[in-house]
């Protein structure tokens, strides 16, 4: 095949694979408001916030004080009507509305409200499914959330589609706060992490792993954690954790380098970036041999050492361009990286996706990436005299696109 017949080839495979979305913090609708979906939504997606309050000289609490409405139209003037919407997370409403049929050459915010008002959510939400291809997403699911907390102890409505995930950064993050507020829920546990402490954990996971049924554990951390260390966050992780992790054979999956509230007044929108230990991560995958740790990074100087390091261990799955990363200019470079040195074993992408249609643009947009890196893989290969049959190019791009995180899962460690 010449270069011209690989690349529209590719494009096709890509284009027609089903994705597995290993990490969103989508909810099903038995999960009632905390579902968001619709273009006000989309609009003050906090990625878009956190830009718009680089034009805007208002006092960040009279942002906050708007409604949601009123904060879209804002950003809409803002990013969309003022300004060309080139950046990626601007782009990405655009192609969401230009993938669910809308006329995005109208710019006319109220008709694509009126679009949003005379759908059906049911229906609405499979359409979206349908147009991102997306088999099935994992969700972010926090025992510490009060109205999350109170679905799950009512018994929720099980969806295929969203898939739960134990989220435990209180318990590694905050542990002062989050012990106070164990010890009112009943478990017996003290700030100082004794072994008492760490058994009523083990049972804390223990009883949500039973009611969840999670994919996996996870957490974000910070770029300082560390372990082993004798911080309560490297003990709660080497005495409850991971213990339960191999207990229950479920993998965990960390998420490093958050810096929380660098801007406190930008609120969710204020977390910035910091590199993260890699020998803390090859730490954990050399002791424990028989856990699954799927892991991101946040920082871009952190990636080159995170694949060098899973090319040590087969119990290190890494996964996806998280949050600051995933742009197309990143993208592209850990795609590459990943390639060069992984093969297929690693997950090329995950959306992150807050808001339900963010499904439809954020897939789109790493798959034309993903497509053009792998034209040039392909076509490399086909200079040695290498033929790659469709089938087996569907069959690779399965692999990254959420058939290794499933292999990887099957795995007996
Ligand atoms: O901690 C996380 O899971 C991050 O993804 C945060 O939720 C972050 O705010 C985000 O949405 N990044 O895309
Ligand atoms: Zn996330």
């Amino acid at each position: 095949m010449t270069r011209e017949e690989i690349k529209s080839l590719v494009r096709r495979v890509v284009e027609e694979t089903e994705v597995i979305d290993i990490h969103t913090h989508l909810f099903d609708p038995s999960f009632g408001k905390l579902l968001l979906w619709g273009i006000d939504e989309l609009l003050t997606y906090h990625y878009l916030i956190a830009e718009a309050m680089r034009f805007l000289d208002m006092p960040y609490d009279d942002f906050w004080g708007m409604s949601k409405r009123e904060q879209a139209d804002l950003i809409w003037e803002t990013l969309f009507v003022k300004r060309s919407p080139i950046s990626e997370a601007a782009r990405g409403v655009l192609t969401t509305l230009n993938k669910l049929g809308l006329d995005v050459s109208k710019r006319d915010l109220n008709a694509y409200r009126s679009y949003f008002e005379s759908v059906k959510l049911e229906d609405y939400i499979d359409r979206v499914f349908e147009l991102s291809k997306v088999k099935y997403v994992v969700m972010t699911n926090n025992p510490f959330d009060e109205e999350e907390r109170r679905v799950w102890l009512e018994g929720r409505r099980e969806d295929p589609r969203f898939k739960p995930a134990l989220r435990i950064d209180p318990i590694l993050t905050d542990w002062e706060r989050t012990s106070g507020i164990m010890r009112s829920w009943g478990y017996d546990v003290m700030e100082r992490v004794e072994p008492k402490t760490a058994a009523e954990v083990r049972r804390f996971l223990n009883e949500w792993i039973d009611r969840m049924k999670p994919v996996y554990m996870a957490a974000s951390l910070p770029p300082t954690f560390r372990v082993p260390c004798d911080e309560p966050a490297s003990i709660l992780m080497e005495e409850a954790v991971l213990p339960v992790a191999e207990e229950r054979k479920l993998p965990v999956a960390m998420m490093i380098g958050v810096k929380r509230s660098t801007n406190p007044h930008l609120r969710v929108a204020g977390d910035s970036v910091g590199k993260a230990s890699i020998d803390s991560i090859e730490y954990l995958c050399r002791n424990y041999p028989s856990v699954k740790f799927l892991l991101t990074v946040l920082s871009r100087e952190n990636q080159h050492e995170l694949v060098v390091a899973a090319r040590k261990f087969r119990n290190l799955h890494i996964f996806g361009c998280w949050w600051f990363l995933n742009n197309p200019s990143i993208v592209e470079e850990i795609t590459r990286e990943r390639m060069e040195m992984l093969g297929w074993s690693f997950t090329a992408q995950h959306s992150d996706a807050r808001v339900l249609d963010q499904l439809i643009y954020k897939w789109a947009h790493s798959k034309s990436i993903i497509a053009d890196v792998l034209t040039d893989k392909y076509s490399d290969l086909a200079e040695t005299g290498w033929v790659v049959s469709e089938e087996e190019m569907r069959r690779d791009v399965r692999m990254l696109l959420g058939g290794s995180f499933e292999e990887f899962l099957k795995m007996k460690l």
